[in-house]
């Protein structure tokens, strides 16, 4: 059982580089960057990680340099999910075995981003979870596939504007919502899943220390605000993470054993989504007059999947 971190305050905990440098060729204002901060600094146990292609990968490990100051694997853009499960298969072996060179047992956590997570390695993700290793999983959910220059993903929300469906004057962009990746992960019975993001950090070190605390697979969305492809300044990451979790498109949860779910974060005044797609390139076309519906629609449906989980939190299905 590994022992809890205690977290004294927040610069303390968001400066600390000891697991993961500020050196690395992220974007200024890249959120994938303060997350991975955050989930390092939650915990004082060894870890062995691992990251499948995508930004945090690519601007992380340019050789010969590297930003991770812990074992780290970088395999393909589709399986960091099993080759995290594989070196947790191995541990356990070894210790099986009694051939291990330390007796401290370390954590095990994958890295992915949403194209590698919701579509490319979805199988691979699927897989780990029901052989049942004990490991986390953690998505970098920018909503888009931001290392190859920003192709819509199965995490991409309606409206927005990407290479792929472009907005113009017969298109307002995307047409399908995004994927409800964390009942996905909860319907393959895992002991723990949650949806965190990093302006909210104290909510992210509870449940981040919680699935280290879990024994089997563990499922963590995090919501990245991805600078260049969101299309907003980069001194705006924290402020543009508010607006998503404060108009509830981004709701703050945790699912235990599949069926427990457990609204973490109820903000005391509730935005407008408008407020949260008006701060956002990718969006802008929205707020053109035929393009009102759209943003209906929004609202609509971030207020019937509220409703949905608040009636999900009380029926505890
Ligand atoms: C099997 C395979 N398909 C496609 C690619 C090309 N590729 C590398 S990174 C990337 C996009 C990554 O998107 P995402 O997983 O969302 O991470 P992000 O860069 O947005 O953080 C793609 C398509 C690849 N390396 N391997
Ligand atoms: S493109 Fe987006 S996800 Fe990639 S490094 Fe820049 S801000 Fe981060
Ligand atoms: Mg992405």
């Amino acid at each position: 059982m590994s022992e809890i971190k205690k977290i004294k305050n927040l610069k303390e905990f968001s400066t600390s580089a000891d697991r993961f440098e500020g050196a690395n060729l992220l974007c200024p204002g890249c959120a994938h960057s303060i997350i991975v901060r955050e989930i390092l600094n939650a915990t004082n146990d060894d870890l062995i990680l691992g990251s499948s292609t995508g930004c945090l990968e690519v601007c992380t490990a340019v050789y010969p340099y590297t930003s991770w100051d812990n074992s780290w694997i970088h395999i393909g853009f589709e399986n960091s999910s099993t080759a995290i499960a594989g070196a947790e298969a191995m541990h356990k072996a070894k210790k099986r075995k009694g051939t291990l060179i330390s007796d401290r047992d370390p954590k095990f956590v994958a890295f992915g981003g949403d194209g590698s997570t919701y579509d490319i390695g979805f199988q691979w993700i699927s897989g780990c979870f029901e052989r049942g290793h004990d490991m986390m999983y953690v998505c970098l959910d920018n909503e888009v596939y931001a290392n190859t220059g920003g192709q819509r993903s199965s995490a991409t929300p309606i409206g927005s504007s990407t290479v792929t469906t472009p907005a113009g004057s017969h298109s307002y962009g995307e047409k399908k919502d995004k994927k409800d990746m964390l009942s996905i992960m909860a319907a393959h019975n895992a002991p723990y899943v949650a949806q965190v993001a990093p302006n909210k950090w104290k909510d992210m070190i509870k449940k981040i220390q919680t699935g280290f605390a879990t024994e089997g697979p563990v499922y963590i969305n995090a919501m990245s605000a991805c600078t260049t492809e969101w299309k907003f300044d980069p001194a705006d990451t924290i402020a543009v993470s508010d607006l998503a979790t404060d108009s509830l498109v981004f709701p703050l949860y945790e699912i235990i054993n599949g069926t427990e779910l457990n609204i973490t974060y109820r903000p005391k005044n509730i935005v407008p989504v408008k407020d949260y797609l008006g701060a956002q390139g990718r969006f802008k076309h929205l707020f053109k007059p035929e393009n009102a519906h759209v943003l209906d629609e929004w609202q609509k449906r971030t207020d019937a999947k509220w409703d949905l989980l608040q009636r999900r939190e009380e029926a505890r299905v």
